[in-house]
C-alpha cells in the first residue's frame, strides 16, 4: 500500500507504537522551535533536566511575541533566553529579527525533518514540507534533551486542490473556507494533507498560509508536498542542499478526502469571535472600518506584503482607518525597503511596525471602543486584540488592503486587475540577527532578572480528589479565556505566581481569588476546551491555583496535552448531557482515582454532595500518560524514570 506524505515522514521518524489513527505513537523530534513568550517556562524545564548540550538536529530560540518593552520585564526575559541558547546549542534569533514561523520557514525548515514547536502555529513549515507540530513547552524541552515527542497518530486527511484560484483570490481566502466547512473542531486529531492539481499554482508561502491556520481547524498538522515550488523557493533563500522531493505515493490510502475547486472560490472573511465564523466578503460589505492590521505568521510575507503595497501604491489610506503593517521577517523588510514598496506603503500612510507578533496578540495596537478591524491574522477571538468590545474579522491581504483604501469591507474583485508578484530569485540573505551557539558553553552565565521565578512543582496524584466546581463554562473555550495574553500580561509569562492572578479573568474576573478562597477544585467545560494557543500557562497557572482535574465533553489536543504534563487530570463526561447536571460552586468528590489509574480502568464517579448525584466520567489516557499523571506531571515522570 502506498504512503501518504505524513506517513512518509512519521515512518522515517517513529520511535514507538504502531501508525494506526488513535493510538499513541512516539517520533524523533530533528528540529525545535520555541518563542519569547513560551520559550523561558520551556527553558527553565530545559534547565532541570540536566542535560548539557541540546540534543536535536537544530533548536532555534526566537524573540517575537514580547517585544513591547513598557517596564523590565520582557527584556529580562530576552537576555535570559540569550544567555540560555549560547550555552546549550541553541540559535537566537534576536527581537526585530522576525516572526518565529516566517524565520524558521525562509532559513531552517528542511522537507521530511519533523519540527517541535511551543507555538500551535509550528505548523506553518508544512507550507515546505516539514512535519511541524505544536506543542507545550515541557514537550518541547524534554525534545530538545533528546525525548521524543508523544501523540496520538492522527488520521490523514487529503485536501485536494482542484482548478486555480482566480485574480483576487488567494490562499487565506482557501483555508478561510475550509474553516467555514470543516469548524475549529474539524481537523482534531488529524493531519491536513494537500495535494492535487490546485497545489502547483501555489507558492511556499502561500501554502504556508494555509498551514498554518489548520492550527485553527484544530490540526495536529498540516502538510504539502515539497515539489519543483519548494526547491525554487529553497534556491532563492541559498538552502537548495537541503531540498528534497517528497510527495504522496499514487495509491496512498487517506482517512478522509475533501476536495475544493479554486475555481469557484470566492473571497472569504471571518466574522467576530471565531475564526470558522466565515462567509464570503459579498454577504458584509459596506461594513464600516476603523483598523486595518496586515501581518502576523499568517499573512506577513513578501509575496504579501508586496500585494498590499501595489494595491495601496499612489493611494492614501481612507481618513477612517488606521492602517498598521508588521513585516513577517527582517528579511521581507529589507527586500520591500530595498525596491521600494515599504516607501509606498509609508506614502500611503501606513504605520509600520517592527517584525514581530505585535497586534495579533495584542501587543499594542488595540481598536478603539467597538471598533472594526480588519486583520491579515488568524485568530479573532473576543478580547485578544486587547479590546474587548472590538469587532475582529479575519481576511486576506487583498480584502484588508481593501478595507483600508476604502473604509468598509469591499469585495477586492471590484478593483480591477490586481498587483502581480513573481517570486524572486534570490532572497536577501543575512543571517546576522541570528546568533549561534557558544563554542565555549562553560563560560556562558545565565542571566536571571528578578522577572524569572522558580517554577511550582506539581504534586503526585492523590487517592481522591475533592473541592468545588469553580467555573462552569461553554464549549470552544480558548487558552485566550483561560490565560488571556495582551502587553499587560504576556509580561508575566516567567513568573508563575503572578500571571496566575489572571487566570480566567477575561471570563470571571473573580476566578483566581475564587479558586483561592476554596483551595482550588475543579473546572467544568463543554466541548474542544482549550483550543488556539500552545501556552502552557493555560494549565501550569491554574495548577498553581489548587485545579486538580477539567470536566469536559472534549479536549483540544495541546491543551489536554499540557494538563497532563503539569499533572491535572482531564476527564470527559461518560454523558454529555450530564454537563447539565452540574453547576458552578458544587462540591464533588472522585475517589479511588491511584487504584483506579493503576489498575488501568477508565472510569470514575464524580460524587455530587451538593445534589446528591452521581455522574460517571472516564478518561483516556495512554498508560504512558497514566504514569505521567501519577507522578504529579511528565517533569517528574521524567526525573523519576532518569532515577
Ligand atoms: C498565539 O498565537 O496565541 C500565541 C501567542 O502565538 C500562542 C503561544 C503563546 O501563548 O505564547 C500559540 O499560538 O501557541
Ligand atoms: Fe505570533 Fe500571532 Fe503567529 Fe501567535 S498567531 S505566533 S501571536 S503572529
Amino acid at each position: 500500500m502506498g504512503l501518504s506524505i505524513s506517513q512518509k515522514i512519521i515512518s522515517e521518524h517513529l520511535v514507538e507504537g504502531r501508525m494506526i489513527p488513535g493510538y499513541e505513537i512516539a517520533i524523533r523530534i530533528d528540529q525545535t522551535l520555541t518563542q519569547d513568550a513560551t520559550g523561558t517556562l520551556a527553558y527553565l524545564q530545559f534547565e532541570a533536566m540536566n542535560v548539557p548540550r541540546v540534543r536535536t538536529k537544530r533548536s532555534v530560540s526566537y524573540v517575537d511575541h514580547n517585544t513591547l518593552q513598557t517596564g523590565p520585564e520582557n527584556a529580562d526575559d530576552h537576555a535570559y533566553l540569550q544567555s540560555i541558547a549560547a550555552k546549550y546549542g541553541i540559535y537566537f534569533s534576536r527581537p526585530g529579527n522576525g516572526i518565529c514561523h516566517q524565520v524558521q520557514l525562509e532559513r531552517f525548515d528542511v522537507p521530511g525533518d519533523t519540527l517541535l514547536g511551543s507555538d500551535s502555529h509550528t505548523p506553518t513549515a508544512g507550507g515546505l514540507g516539514t512535519l511541524g507540530i505544536g506543542a507545550g513547552g515541557l514537550d518541547v524541552a524534554a525534545a530538545m534533551a533528546g525525548e521524543p515527542f508523544y501523540m496520538p497518530m492522527p488520521k490523514i486527511c487529503l485536501v485536494r486542490l482542484v482548478g486555480k484560484l482566480q485574480k483576487w483570490v488567494s490562499a487565506k481566502d482557501i483555508i478561510l473556507e475550509l474553516l467555514r466547512i470543516l469548524s475549529v473542531k474539524g481537523g482534531v486529531g488529524k493531519i491536513m494533507e494537500y495535494g492535487g492539481e490546485g497545489v502547483k499554482s501555489l507558492a511556499v508561502t502561500d501554502r504556508a498560509t494555509i498551514a498554518n491556520m489548520g492550527a485553527e481547524l484544530g490540526a495536529t498538522s498540516s502538510i504539502f508536498p515539497s515539489d519543483e515550488i519548494t526547491r525554487a523557493f529553497m534556491l532563492a533563500q541559498e538552502r537548495e542542499s537541503e531540498w528534497r522531493e517528497i510527495c504522496a505515493d499514487e495509491d496512498a490510502q487517506y482517512d478522509q478526502v475533501l476536495e475544493l475547486n479554486l475555481d469557484n472560490l470566492e473571497p472569504m472573511i471571518a466574522r467576530p469571535h471565531m475564526p470558522d465564523n466565515v462567509c464570503r466578503v459579498a454577504e458584509v460589505e459596506g461594513i464600516k472600518v476603523d483598523q486595518v492590521a496586515i501581518g502576523s505568521c499568517t499573512n506577513s510575507s513578501l509575496r504579501d506584503l508586496m500585494v498590499v503595497a501595489g494595491m495601496l501604491r499612489g493611494k492614501t489610506v481612507h481618513p477612517d482607518v488606521s492602517l498598521v503593517v508588521s513585516p513577517g521577517s527582517r528579511q521581507v523588510l529589507e527586500m520591500i525597503a530595498r525596491n521600494g514598496a515599504l516607501a509606498d506603503l509609508i506614502a500611503a500612510g501606513a504605520r509600520i511596525l517592527e517584525c514581530a507578533c505585535g497586534p495579533c496578540i495584542g501587543m499594542g495596537q488595540a481598536p478603539k471602543t467597538d471598533g472594526v478591524s480588519v486583520r491579515t491574522f488568524n485568530r479573532n477571538f473576543e478580547g485578544r486584540s486587547g479590546t474587548k468590545s472590538a469587532q475582529v474579522y479575519l481576511a486576506s491581504p487583498e480584502t484588508a488592503a481593501a478595507a483600508a483604501i476604502f473604509g468598509e469591507i469591499v469585495d477586492p474583485r471590484k478593483l480591477g486587475e490586481p498587483p502581480v508578484f513573481e517570486l524572486p530569485e534570490r532572497f536577501v540573505i543575512d543571517d546576522g540577527m541570528i546568533i549561534p551557539p557558544s563554542e565555549r558553553p562553560e563560560t556562558v552565565e545565565i542571566v536571571r532578572g528578578p522577572n524569572i521565578k522558580p517554577l511550582p512543582e506539581a504534586e503526585p496524584m492523590p487517592e481522591v480528589l475533592r473541592g468545588r466546581i469553580l467555573l462552569k463554562v461553554g464549549d470552544n473555550i480558548t487558552t485566550d479565556h483561560i490565560m488571556p495574553a495582551g502587553s499587560k500580561i504576556l509580561p508575566l509569562r516567567s513568573n508563575i505566581p503572578a500571571i496566575s492572578e489572571y487566570v480566567f479573568s477575561s471570563v470571571d474576573p473573580n476566578f483566581s481569588e475564587r479558586a483561592k478562597q476554596y483551595g482550588g477544585g475543579f473546572i467544568l467545560a463543554g466541548e474542544n476546551y482549550g483550543q488556539g494557543s500552545s501556552r502552557e500557562h493555560a494549565a501550569l497557572a491554574p495548577m498553581y491555583l489548587g485545579v486538580k482535574a477539567v470536566v469536559a465533553k472534549s479536549f483540544a489536543r495541546i491543551h489536554r496535552q499540557n494538563l497532563i504534563n503539569f499533572g491535572i487530570l482531564p476527564l470527559i463526561l461518560a454523558d454529555p448531557a450530564d454537563y447539565d447536571r452540574l453547576q458552578q460552586l458544587d462540591e464533588i468528590e472522585i475517589y479511588d482515582v491511584v487504584k483506579t489509574l493503576r489498575e488501568r480502568r477508565d472510569s470514575l464517579q464524580i460524587v455530587n454532595s451538593t445534589r446528591d448525584l452521581i455522574i460517571r466520567v472516564k478518561h483516556d489516557l495512554s498508560d504512558r500518560e497514566r504514569e505521567v499523571i501519577l507522578a504529579g506531571g511528565r517533569l517528574n515522570y521524567i526525573r523519576n524514570t532518569r532515577s
